[in-house]
């Protein structure tokens, strides 16, 4: 086997230092100075105190822009036990011991399987016009096969009909990392009939309420459980494997093709395409051994899953570097590449900061960071992600499925939240989605992370990613200043 040249940085957490990359793991930990980095060649970044627009320099966005916000089912519902509802690989990983910052667990979290009425008025008072969640497998199938669980489906129906009741168009994703666990237990993605496991669920799931969906996400980011499930093993399953790796990737874009082809199955109206987290990479210096890494780099984060899913090949570059021995290219075989290609109606994008790579193949930080010391600030990566999608793979439909950042809010005596940092990454991101949409992308709709904030995975709930505030002991819910100025821009339609 050989084992992948370069590191790939995980997102939500540094990568432990290999020994395969020293270099760039000493850059890595001397950039956390990112001022003191040299970004000269590169843009300015958007000022950040600027004050907001008049009406005559108004950035108007297209009479039917889907606004919208954006949760998961395993970070926000809670109810771990209700209903039937299975384990899943999260259940088992966040109850491990050191596994999550102050042992936290989706037990609980938001509550929202018990308060959806209520979050459903908050949405409508915001004004979305689209609510992206997920569909938790192992509330429809407790042990990842077989019959459906009526309640955990019952459930999902009566929050879809509640979005229609307030004129909120659903957007369901179908796997959002939270793999029943008996099917972990059975290989989980290392497993290729886990992909064709996924199929079935998705063939429940369009049966109960593909009449009321317009729009479906297969796999949210795949590269995030490839590279912090299986690389760095910061997330379920907790693995640290890169051959394993590599395989889980290709199982899951497996699995993404066959639930399109399951919904054309159907004969229904739904529209269906995968959730891709998209980093732009860019060289970190001028020299050509910079862009020659940055190159590989982008296959890594990037080309993998967009040249499979909309061209229908990998990239060879990549191939190469994992080798004809790997894991995953052992797995491909005949006909997988024709099922994920399958024709897709629309593309989400998620896109939270660039990659600056170096000439070793390491990464270092060019910009501040929000508290996710992952996320580099740089709202001209937004516009660059979009155009380049528009650019390399053709006029698709796109959705911007997430976007935000993570915030040290405070609820004040007065039940104030004064989130202005938020305000401020949001405008200057929409902005940035306002200019790709000028220079043509076909950009109809864009979901802040997050509507609620909620587990933040491996970082618990310390991370406050919401419009909207939650206070977890009383479960009370404060829109957050973001909040309300999204309410205007949604009014607006306008920034
Ligand atoms: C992801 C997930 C979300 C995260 C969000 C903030 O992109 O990792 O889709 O579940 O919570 O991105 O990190």
């Amino acid at each position: 086997m050989s084992t992948p040249t370069r590191r790939h940085l995980p997102r939500h957490a540094a990568p432990p230092a290999t020994a395969a990359d020293p270099a760039g793991a000493a850059l890595d930990a001397e950039a956390l100075d990112a001022e003191a980095l040299d970004g000269s060649q590169l843009d300015e970044p958007a000022d950040r105190t600027a004050p907001a627009p008049s009406p005559a320099t108004r950035l108007t966005f297209p009479p039917d822009f889907g606004w919208g916000a954006a949760t998961s089912a395993y970070q926000i519902e809670g109810a771990a036990k209700d209903d039937g509802r299975g384990e899943s690989v999260w259940d088992t990983y966040s109850r491990a011991p050191g596994r999550t910052r102050n042992g936290d667990t989706g037990d609980v979290a938001a509550d929202h399987y018990h308060r959806y009425a209520d979050d459903l008025d908050l949405m409508r008072d915001l004004g979305l016009r689209s609510y992206r969640f997920s569909i938790s497998w192992p509330r429809i199938q407790p042990d990842g096969t077989g019959a459906a669980n009526q309640r955990g489906l019952d459930f999902y129906r009566r929050l879809v009909d509640g979005l229609h009741e307030r004129g909120i168009a659903p957007m369901a994703t179908l796997f959002h990392w939270d793999l029943p666990q008996t099917l972990q237990d059975a290989g989980g993605w290392e497993s290729r009939d886990v992909a064709y496991r996924f199929a079935d669920y998705a063939d429940i799931v369009f049966a109960a309420l593909g009449d009321r969906v317009p729009v479906w996400l297969t796999v949210n980011e795949p590269k995030t459980v490839v590279q912090n499930g299986y690389l760095s093993g910061h997330h379920a399953p907790g693995r640290q494997d890169p051959d394993a790796a590599y395989l889980v990737a290709h199982h899951l874009q497996l699995a993404h093709g066959l639930a399109v082809r399951a919904l054309r199955a159907t004969g229904g109206t739904g529209r269906i395409g995968p959730a891709f987290n998209l980093h732009p990479c860019y060289p970190a210096d001028d020299s050509p051994a910079a862009a020659e890494a940055a190159r590989l780099y982008d296959g890594y984060e990037n080309r993998l899953y967009l040249d499979s899913a909309l061209t229908g090949s990998y990239p060879a570059d990549v191939l190469a570097d994992l080798g004809p021995d790997s894991r995953m290219v052992r797995g491909i075989r005949d006909g997988d590449l024709e099922i994920i290609s399958s024709p897709i109606d629309l593309l989400a994008v998620q896109y939270y900061t660039p990659l600056y790579i170096t000439p070793a193949g390491g990464t270092v930080r060019r910009w501040p960071t929000s508290e996710a010391e992952w996320q580099q600030i740089y709202p001209d990566g937004m516009y660059d992600t979009l155009t380049r999608v528009t650019r390399d793979y053709g006029p698709i439909p796109l959705t911007v499925t997430e976007n935000g950042l993570p915030t040290p809010d405070v609820l004040t005596p007065d039940g104030a939240v004064e989130d202005s940092g938020r305000v401020t990454f949001l405008r200057d991101h929409l902005a940035a989605a306002h200019r790709a949409i000028s220079d043509g992308v076909p950009l109809e709709s864009f979901h802040v992370w997050s509507l609620l904030d909620n587990f933040e995975w491996a970082e618990g709930y310390e991370q406050r990613w919401g419009l909207i505030y939650v206070d977890y002991p009383t479960q009370r819910r404060v829109f957050k200043r973001s909040a309300h100025w999204y309410r205007q821009v949604i009014a607006d339609n306008a920034l």
